[in-house]
């Protein structure tokens, strides 16, 4: 591995002192650690019905279902997936899953049978928990796709339609039945959230439960916790829980402190004002786009959100004007932004304002990489490690990164993992990400993978190749746009023809924005597309 060459590796660490992780046990059993504390607490809040949990509803309604899913013949390494938008039943099967040894794979519901399939299959999942609308997504496949009730089961929490159980199989369980004796290994693994990290499809990401718990112990624990949560916080949990954002910091990090998490299904900006109101909201994790709402719409005037403390931005760079914006609104509140990754597990850096004992932050700064952790940057012409100041490819290294099954290329991706963001390291060890050189788009924090849909641009008989490039976006931050060169098959295929092939496949995040009809798609001797050159393109005058 280059460690050990003679060159100086400049490691960047966090502001704050390492801590003593517990990471040795089972992640439920280190998230519910201090139930005794404040198991009369409210633990869960649906938004939608007002119906809430305490901590220790909480942690009984888990055991039952882990016992509910052993009757129904889950066990130990078996894959969960949930089709689920945020709910307190996403929250129970995911803790549950934890208790029995199994994998929580978590996935968009708005996802077509397409897309569905491709995760259940290459998930391998044998339960499916979703809600009564979706389950037509899971039927009428392939002849050799996994069928309901032979290969899977489906789980509604509303009424179930044909062939599928309801909810209550698991939630009215006997928690006696909880199976005893299943042996919980740190490096099991218990989530399986999917992305396509720096190139390709999108994959299982296998966090463990060491991955996790140190992911959360990094924000939360120790006598400063980077992440500052109080029992009396209300989290604002609008960021969907199938992604590794809301999933890690807002819930897992509640659950752990003690904080209360205010669930809502969907974002809609009046109910969503409603909500932070009635329910005095002191936390709020957001994107971009959501900072953007409760900047600019101007019912925001209308609500009493004085009781926000802090809001975390994160899952796509964040403009200083913006930021600015929603401070004039909220001016009571700490702002500052958080860093991640599905891969990283995921978070990479942290605004440290948000700590018990805060230190300052500048505007635009994605905090400081998080404790017990190592951060290097690396020249991505020549793999070197460079100082302060100088961009390059952020790197991190810790318990808290996916496990690796398989050694790719060098060694040294078992130790560091490459996020493919370019980023740079301040004098006041402040991290800022300026470009990204993975092939990843992101629209408004959805993954956008491009070899997707250049895999499904090039399977169309009137298109002979295609790559598929992020374009700047005021309100999305990026949208995908394809370069397309037509078949010599005499058909022109239109612009038009291609944007509806692609949008009946696809999640309305993936649609095309717009298609440029180029002679040959640029690419390295090796056949690598040349991205790089296509974004030229596109900041060009003539594309615009
Ligand atoms: O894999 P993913 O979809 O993961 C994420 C996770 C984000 C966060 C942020 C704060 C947290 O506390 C947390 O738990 C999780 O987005 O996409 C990873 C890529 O998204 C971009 C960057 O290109 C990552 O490699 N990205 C994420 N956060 C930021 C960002 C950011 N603050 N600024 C710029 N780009």
């Amino acid at each position: 591995p280059s460690d050990q060459s003679t060159e100086e590796i400049h490691v960047f660490r966090s502001r704050l002192p390492d801590i003593q992780i517990s990471n040795n046990v089972p992640l439920h059993v280190y998230l519910f650690e201090r139930l005794s504390e404040f198991q009369d607490r409210t633990c869960l809040i649906a938004g939608s019905s007002g119906q809430s949990y305490t901590f220790a509803e909480t942690h009984l309604i888990c055991q039952k279902i882990a016992a509910g899913l052993t009757n129904i013949g889950i066990k130990k390494g078996d894959v969960i997936m949930t089709f689920l938008q945020n709910c307190a039943e996403f929250v129970f099967t995911f803790l549950s899953a934890s208790m029995i040894g199994a994998v929580i794979t978590t996935a968009n519901p708005f996802y077509t049978k397409a897309e569905a399939f491709k995760q259940l299959k290459a998930s391998n999942a044998k339960l499916i928990v979703t809600q009564s609308q979706y389950v037509d997504k899971f039927r009428d496949s392939g002849e050799n796709d996994p069928k309901i009730g032979e290969d899977f089961s489906v789980i509604t929490i509303d009424d179930p339609p044909e062939n599928c159980l309801h909810f209550s199989v698991l939630s009215e369980a006997n928690e006696e039945e909880m199976p005893k004796g299943i042996v919980i290994q740190p490096d099991d693994p218990v989530a399986l959230p999917f992305s396509s990290g720096t190139t390709g499809l999108p994959k299982g990401v296998i966090l463990t439960h060491k991955s996790l718990i140190t992911g959360v112990a990094q924000l939360v624990d120790g006598d400063n916790p980077n992440l500052y949560l109080k029992q009396d916080d209300v989290v604002l949990c609008v960021l969907p829980l199938f992604h590794i954002f809301a999933l890690n910091s807002v819930l897992l990090v509640s659950l752990r402190a003690g904080a209360s998490v205010l669930l809502m299904q969907k974002f809609e900006i009046g109910a969503l004002l409603e909500l932070i109101q009635n329910h005095r909201v002191s936390v709020a994790a957001v994107v971009p786009p959501l900072v953007l709402a409760l900047a600019k719409n101007p019912m925001v005037d209308s609500f009493d959100l004085s009781s926000i403390r802090l809001v975390l931005s994160g899952a796509a760079p964040l403009g200083k004007e913006l930021e600015e914006a929603l401070h004039q609104r909220v001016p009571q509140a700490i702002f500052g932004q958080g860093y991640g990754m599905t891969e990283a597990g995921p978070v990479v850096t942290m605004c440290p304002a948000f700590a018990k004992q805060p230190f300052s932050t500048k505007s635009g700064s994605c905090g400081s990489v998080v404790r017990n952790a190592d951060l290097k940057v690396v020249d991505p012409e020549t793999g070197g490690s460079l100082g302060r100041n100088q961009p390059g490819e952020i790197c991190i290294r810790g318990s808290q990164i996916m496990k690796v099954i398989k050694i790719i290329f060098v060694q040294e991706l078992l130790l560091w993992l490459h996020t493919g963001d370019i980023g740079y390291v301040d004098d006041d060890d402040e991290i800022y990400i300026v470009d990204r050189v993975k092939e990843l788009i992101k629209f408004k924090g959805f993954q956008v993978p491009p070899a997707e849909l250049e895999s499904l641009l090039v399977s169309h008989p009137d298109i002979a190749d295609a790559a598929v490039v992020p374009q700047k976006d005021d309100a999305a931050g990026e949208v995908p746009v394809a370069f397309v060169v037509r078949s010599a098959n005499g058909f022109e295929i239109t612009e038009e023809a291609i944007k509806e092939f692609i949008a009946k496949q696809v999640i309305f995040y993936k649609r095309l924005h717009k298609v440029y009809f180029i002679h040959a798609i640029p690419k390295s001797p090796s056949g690598k597309i040349l991205r790089k050159e296509l974004r030229a393109k596109l900041a060009a005058p003539s594309t615009q």
